[in-house]
C-alpha cells in the first residue's frame, strides 16, 4: 500500500483523472489563487504547477493533494471507492489496530541529489508561494514536516509547522503555542543556551503528511506513526548537516539551527487561517537559520495552505473521528456516524434513537470535545452525516427551534477565533458559546412522524449497482 514517494501518489491521483496541470503561473498569489479555484471546483482537483515563473522548468509545486475523501483514503491506504463514513470508520478501525514501523536507517536518498551548504544556501532558488494576499510573505513550509530530536530521549518529532522565508537563508518556524512538541524540544536546547538542530522535510509518501498532523503522545515519533499508515517503514538518512533522520525520498530538505528565542526572532505572518480569516496577529517566532538545503532534481514542493472553508487540508475529518471514539467509549448506543463540514467548525452526530434524552447525551458529549467550532447537530440514523444536504433537510423538517435547539456556554475555543474579540484574546477569555441542534423526530411520537418519500438505502444501492452506469455521461 505504501508510496515510495510523493511522485509515485501523484501517479495514482493523475490515473484516477483527479489531477491537473498548470504551467506558467506566478508563486507571488496566482499558485495560491489557483489552488483555491480548483478546490471550488466540483471534483476538487488536484494541481502540479510547472514551469513557475522565476524557476527552472521542473521545479514543481503540487496543491491540493489530499482535500477529498478519496484522496485522502488512498493515503490512508483505505479503499477509495467506500463512501466517505464508511472510509472514516474504516480509518477510525485501521488506527486502532495499527502496527507502529520505526523508519530503517538507509545511506543514501535521493533528496541527496543537489545540496548547498553555508554561503550558497539561496531559498529564493526554490518554490515558496505567497499563498494569499493579506500573507506577510513566502510560504515554503505549508505542509512541511519540522524534524526536531528530544536532546534527553531521542524521540524525533516530526510535526508539521508552518515555514515562512525571510531571506537567502532565514526562515521562521511557527508554533501555536509552547507546548507544541517541537517548542517543547526546542526550548531544552535554548534553555542550556543552545541552538536547536532542525530539519524541515517537504514531500514524501502523504503518510508523513497525515502523521506530522496527528496529536501523538509525547514520546511518540511521527516517522513510526508513518510506517504504521504505510504498513512498512519509512526509510530515513542521517542529514548531513543535523544528523536528524531525514525520509530518504524526500523532494525539498532545509537543515539548520533554531536561533534561541532570547537570542534573536523574527516577526511571523500574518498567514491566512483554516477558519478563512486572518484572526491572529504577526508575532515574534523562532528564526531557524538555514546551513543546508537538500532537493531531488526537479523537486516537487508540497503545498497545503490553509483555504477558507468547507476546504480543509485533509478531506476525512479525523476530529469527528475522535468524537465518534469518545460516544463510544462513553457507552452511547447506536451511533450510526459522526461527521465535520466547514474545516471541522461543524459537527453532526447521526444516531439511532433508543429512548428519550438519547440524542442531547451525545449531543453533549460531542460538544464538550468539539474545539473551536460552534454548531453541533444530532441527526436520526437514516441521515448520512456526511451529507450536508440531508444534514440541512433533517434540520429544516424535523428541528422545531422553540423546542429543539440549546446554547451551551463556555466552551473549547482559541485565539484563532475570529469571532472574540481580540481584547478578550488578549486577557484569555478565549471560550465560546455552542449551539446544539436538535434535528431528530421527537422521541415520543418519532413513529407518527411522516414518512420519508425517499429511497431506503438498500433500495439506492440496488438500483445504483444496476442503473447508474446509464446515468453517467
Ligand atoms: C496543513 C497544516 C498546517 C499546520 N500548521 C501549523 C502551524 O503552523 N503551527 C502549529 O503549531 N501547528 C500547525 N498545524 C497543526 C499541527 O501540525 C498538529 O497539531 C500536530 O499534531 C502538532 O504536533 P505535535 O503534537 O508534535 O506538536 C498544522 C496542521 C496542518 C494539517
Ligand atoms: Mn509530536
Amino acid at each position: 500500500m505504501a508510496f515510495k514517494d510523493l511522485r509515485e501518489f501523484i501517479s495514482q491521483v493523475e490515473k484516477f483523472g483527479w489531477l491537473r496541470h498548470v504551467d506558467h503561473a506566478d508563486p507571488r498569489f496566482e499558485i495560491g489563487g489557483i489552488t483555491e479555484i480548483a478546490a471550488g471546483l466540483p471534483e476538487v482537483p488536484a494541481v502540479l504547477f510547472d514551469n513557475i515563473k522565476g524557476l527552472p522548468r521542473g521545479y514543481r509545486v503540487f496543491t491540493n493533494p489530499l482535500m477529498t475523501p478519496q484522496r485522502a483514503s488512498l493515503a490512508l491506504g483505505i479503499d477509495p471507492a467506500l463512501k466517505p463514513i464508511d472510509a472514516l470508520r474504516a480509518w477510525m478501525k485501521k488506527r486502532q489496530g495499527m502496527k507502529l514501523h520505526k523508519p530503517v536507517l538507509v545511506g543514501d536518498g535521493p533528496f541527496l541529489e543537489n545540496s548547498f551548504a553555508d554561503a550558497k544556501v539561496d531559498l529564493a532558488k526554490l518554490p515558496a508561494p505567497t499563498w494569499h494576499r493579506g500573507d506577510g510573505g513566502p510560504y515554503i513550509g505549508s505542509g512541511s514536516i519540522v524534524v526536531t530530536r528530544d536532546p534527553d530521549t531521542g524521540w524525533i518529532n516530526a510535526s508539521i509547522y508552518r515555514v515562512q522565508v525571510h531571506g537567502r537563508s532565514r526562515v521562521s518556524v511557527q508554533f501555536d503555542h509552547m507546548g507544541r512538541h517541537g517548542a517543547i524540544i526546542a526550548k531544552k536546547y535554548w534553555d542550556a543556551g543552545k541552538s536547536c538542530p532542525v530539519a524541515v522535510v517537504n514531500g514524501d509518501d502523504p503518510a508523513l503528511f497525515v502523521a506530522g498532523t496527528e496529536m501523538l503522545p509525547a514520546g511518540h515519533s511521527e516517522l513510526d506513526f508513518a510506517g504504521a499508515i504505510r504498513e512498512a517503514p519509512l526509510e530515513v538518512c542521517a542529514g548531513p548537516y543535523t544528523g536528524l533522520p531525514i525520509p530518504a525520498h524526500a523532494e525539498i530538505v532545509l537543515e539548520g539551527d533554531l536561533v534561541p528565542m532570547a537570542k534573536e526572532t523574527v516577526i511571523e505572518g500574518p498567514f491566512g487561517e483554516f477558519t478563512g480569516y486572518y484572526a491572529s496577529d504577526p508575532r515574534p517566532c523562532p528564526l531557524m537559520e538555514v546551513r543546508a538545503v537538500h532537493h531531488r532534481n526537479d523537486p516537487i514542493l508540497l503545498g497545503s495552505p490553509p483555504l477558507k472553508p468547507p476546504y480543509s487540508s485533509i478531506g476525512l475529518p479525523f476530529r469527528a473521528g475522535g468524537i465518534w471514539a469518545n460516544l463510544e467509549a462513553g457507552d452511547i448506543a447506536d451511533v450510526a456516524g459522526v461527521w465535520q463540514h466547514m474545516s471541522s467548525l461543524m459537527t453532526v452526530v447521526s444516531l439511532k434513537q433508543r429512548y428519550d434524552g438519547h440524542a442531547k447525551r451525545a449531543a453533549l458529549i460531542a460538544a464538550g470535545n468539539f474545539y473551536l467550532g460552534r454548531v453541533v447537530v444530532v441527526v436520526d440514523e437514516d441521515i448520512d452525516p456526511s451529507n450536508i444536504n440531508d444534514v440541512l433537510w433533517a434540520i429544516a423538517t424535523r428541528c422545531e427551534p422553540a423546542e429543539s435547539i440549546d446554547i451551551v456556554r463556555n466552551l473549547w475555543s482559541s485565539t484563532l477565533d475570529p469571532r472574540i474579540h481580540p481584547a478578550d484574546k488578549a486577557r484569555g477569555a478565549v471560550s465560546h458559546s455552542k449551539v446544539i441542534i436538535d434535528a431528530t423526530r421527537p422521541f415520543a411520537w418519532r413513529e407518527e412522524f411522516p414518512k420519508p418519500a425517499v429511497l431506503d438505502a438498500e433500495e439506492a444501492r440496488a438500483l445504483e449497482a444496476k442503473w447508474l452506469a446509464a446515468l453517467k455521461a
